[in-house]
């Protein structure tokens, strides 16, 4: 057959049309240097974190904490296991957190031995070429923080930048992206999700801590029951600040961020979604305008009717705590924190609690399928960074929930990958969905 110019040019213009990322054979790939990864926090994997706010409400009567994180998945001493996992899956980068109950037991006492701990994991990461993706603060806080009143408090930012400067001042050298502090927005705010009662029992328990440690108030990293949410969510704003503040003056070209949770908040402009967007995002979104990208962390999608939220549909799959598994939500979770924040974005969380693993098999592409139309569309997502690597300590929840590509025995500490580490592998490796 013959071709002629006409041909030719038209041939070349349908190219120049398509979605930048499309290839030939139709896979979809992902933009140069899109950064793979896995993600955890030191609370939930590392275990005997026992200055913390966190031990210290699991081991206090009555506690809201189905059970106590105890050894958690001993990652304090197994990191270079786990770093090898995600080596081994073929990924770039690995999320962690540091642990400021550890570096700072007693306020203004900074250990170096344990600031060492985190320089080898920075330094284990670069031996294994992944990118150390650090996380400052995972919720937990010192002991002595909490029973300071927490985020209650007015000098909390300073005394988080403080922490941040001294870690900074040790470890920022080997950091790829850092960011200040894990989903600040959702404190406050946790009564609109929760069963009711449990912010109750939290209170209780805040309460009970506060008496026997002989202090007024005790309120932890990751309260459920907050006194003032209007004050501790201007504490955390202020923190991030001051963090990030400080973090840049030891290390300027280093990436700073802060990761939010966000649900796809989905609804038309009669609906209540715009008046929840800008509830739980709004402050916290434009607060990220003026750092260098933005974390996505995102599980599900809500749906807005003008009076309230909408079940989801009968036959939606659930996750392991009843909510719907949708996997549009992190694209449309992402496009929002664009729209508002316009710097870069990480997805710095997402997954699923399942015990059943093709669940989370089958969301990754899905949800990775979707993510890709969103950079096809021009929103700068830059990295991808699963929740977790390991089943872990979920919270008030104890171990019950699955989030893990690997599964891990309580008593061996044996990780064992899923199927679904294999295909995020594969994805990561393929560069494409
Ligand atoms: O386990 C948590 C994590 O600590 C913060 N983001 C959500 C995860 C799953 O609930």
């Amino acid at each position: 057959m013959e071709i002629d110019r006409r041909t030719v040019l038209a041939a070349g213009a349908a190219l120049a049309a398509a979605p930048a990322l499309a290839t030939t054979r139709g896979a979809r790939r992902f933009p140069k240097g899109f950064l793979w990864g896995a993600a955890t926090a030191a609370h939930q994997v590392e275990g005997n974190n026992v200055n913390s706010d966190c031990w210290w409400l699991e081991n206090t009567r009555p506690s809201v904490f189905a059970e106590p994180s105890g050894d958690a998945c001993n990652s304090f001493a197994l990191w270079r296991t786990d770093m090898d996992l995600v080596q081994r899956m073929g990924l770039g980068a690995y999320r962690f957190s540091l642990e400021w109950a550890r570096i700072e037991p007693e306020p203004g006492r900074f250990s170096i031995a344990m600031l060492d701990h985190y320089k080898g994991m920075i330094a284990g990461c670069r031996a294994r070429g992944l990118e150390p993706f650090v996380t400052f603060n995972h919720f937990t806080t010192p002991r002595w923080f909490a029973a300071r009143g927490g985020w209650m408090n007015a000098q909390g930012p300073e005394l988080f930048a403080r922490f941040c400067d001294r870690a900074a001042r040790h470890l920022a050298d080997g950091i790829g992206h850092a960011t200040t502090l894990n989903e600040p927005n959702l404190a406050g705010v946790l009564g609109d999700i929760l069963p009711a009662g449990l912010l109750d029992a939290d209170k209780a328990m805040a309460e009970a801590a506060a008496k026997s440690l002989g202090v007024p108030l005790f309120l932890a990293g990751n309260a459920l029951w907050v006194p003032d949410a209007a004050q501790v969510k201007a504490h955390l704003l202020a923190a991030h600040k001051a963090g990030r503040a400080a973090i840049k003056a030891v290390r300027g070209d280093l990436p700073v961020g802060v990761s939010l949770a966000m649900l796809d908040e989905q609804g038309g402009p009669d609906t209540l979604a715009p008046a929840m967007r800008e509830k739980y995002y709004g402050d916290w979104l434009r607060a990220a305008r003026g750092d260098e990208f933005v974390g996505v962390q995102n599980y599900e999608r809500n749906v807005w009717s003008a009076t309230g939220k909408l079940p989801p549909p009968a036959n939606a799959v659930r996750n392991m705590m009843g909510g719907e598994v949708y996997a549009p939500s992190l694209a449309g979770a992402v496009r929002h924190a664009w729209d508002v924040a316009r710097v870069p974005v990480y997805v710095t969380e997402h997954g699923v609690s399942a015990t059943d693993d093709s669940v989370r098999a089958r969301l990754i592409g899905d949800a990775l399928a979707e993510l890709h139309k969103a950079i096809g569309d021009g929103v700068p997502v830059k990295g991808y960074l699963h929740w977790s690597l390991l089943d872990n300590f979920e919270w008030v929840f104890g171990y019950k929930f699955k989030f893990g590509l690997h599964s891990v025995d309580p008593v061996t500490f044996k990780r064992t990958p899923k199927p679904s580490a294999a295909v995020l592998g594969r994805i990561a490796r393929a560069h494409a969905v």
